[in-house]
């Protein structure tokens, strides 16, 4: 099979990218890293030093490609399916990368800085760095919440890249600042986006990880 994705099912960045696949049903062989296997771990370092997942190997192309949405992009232009997840109009191109980078770095970024808090050792949590990322998802919820008056989803008519960049990034920003009835637009936008059965699998699939999330 021409396509490895390394990832883990619970990580909100792979799961952006999952959803990208299951849209367009394209093949590859799912490689999971466990980062708690000292050894899988090591490995994965020797396919991309940084460490950070999702990863792609284009075997066909023996190419290795980092960064959620540069993987969507290689995917959107050499196995394109039904779905055009980066379209050809250059104004709906940039709008679909625009907001792609408002939810990976304006939510999915606080988000992580909240969760990840959980995992610090004792005594050395950053109690301000989580109120200001909680603050910063508030921002960024109300200018979501006008952006999205009348859309179905977030450029416009069609899904895209960047409604698989709100999916993950919603779903767990919502656990940690709840998306209530401050924000019908927004929480009907995650609605929409759950019962989307791409995003829906990554999460069904995600599921037998729950327990490994902070309470
Ligand atoms: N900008 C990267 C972010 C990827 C990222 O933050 N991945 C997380 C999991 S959701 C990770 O690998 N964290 C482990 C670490 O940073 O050590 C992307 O879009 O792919």
């Amino acid at each position: 099979m021409s396509l490895k994705l390394y990832f883990h099912p619970l990580s909100s960045f792979c799961q952006k990218v999952l959803t990208a696949l299951y849209e367009n049903g394209t093949a590859f062989e799912p490689c999971i890293v466990n980062f708690m296997d000292e050894k899988e771990s090591a490995d994965f370092g020797k396919i991309w030093p940084i460490r950070q997942f999702p990863v792609l190997r284009d075997e066909a192309r023996e190419l290795t490609i980092p960064e959620s949405s540069m993987i969507i992009e290689h995917l959107a232009r050499h196995y394109p399916g039904k779905v055009q997840l980066l379209p050809d109009d250059a104004e709906l191109a940039f709008e679909t990368r625009l907001y792609d980078r408002f939810f990976d770095l304006h939510v999915q970024v606080p988000m992580q800085k909240i969760v990840t808090d959980n995992f610090r050792p004792e005594g050395q949590n950053d109690g301000f760095g989580v109120e200001e990322a909680k603050r910063k998802l508030t921002t960024a919820y109300g200018i979501l919440e006008q952006r999205l008056k009348g859309k179905e989803w977030v450029t416009g008519g069609n899904y895209t890249m960047a409604d698989c960049a709100a999916s993950p990034a919603l779903f767990y920003a919502n656990f940690e600042v709840p998306i209530d009835s401050n924000y019908p637009n927004l929480s009907a936008y995650l609605d929409r986006l759950m019962h989307r059965p791409s995003f829906a699998r990554a999460v069904e699939e995600a599921k037998p990880y729950f327990d490994l999330r902070p309470e």
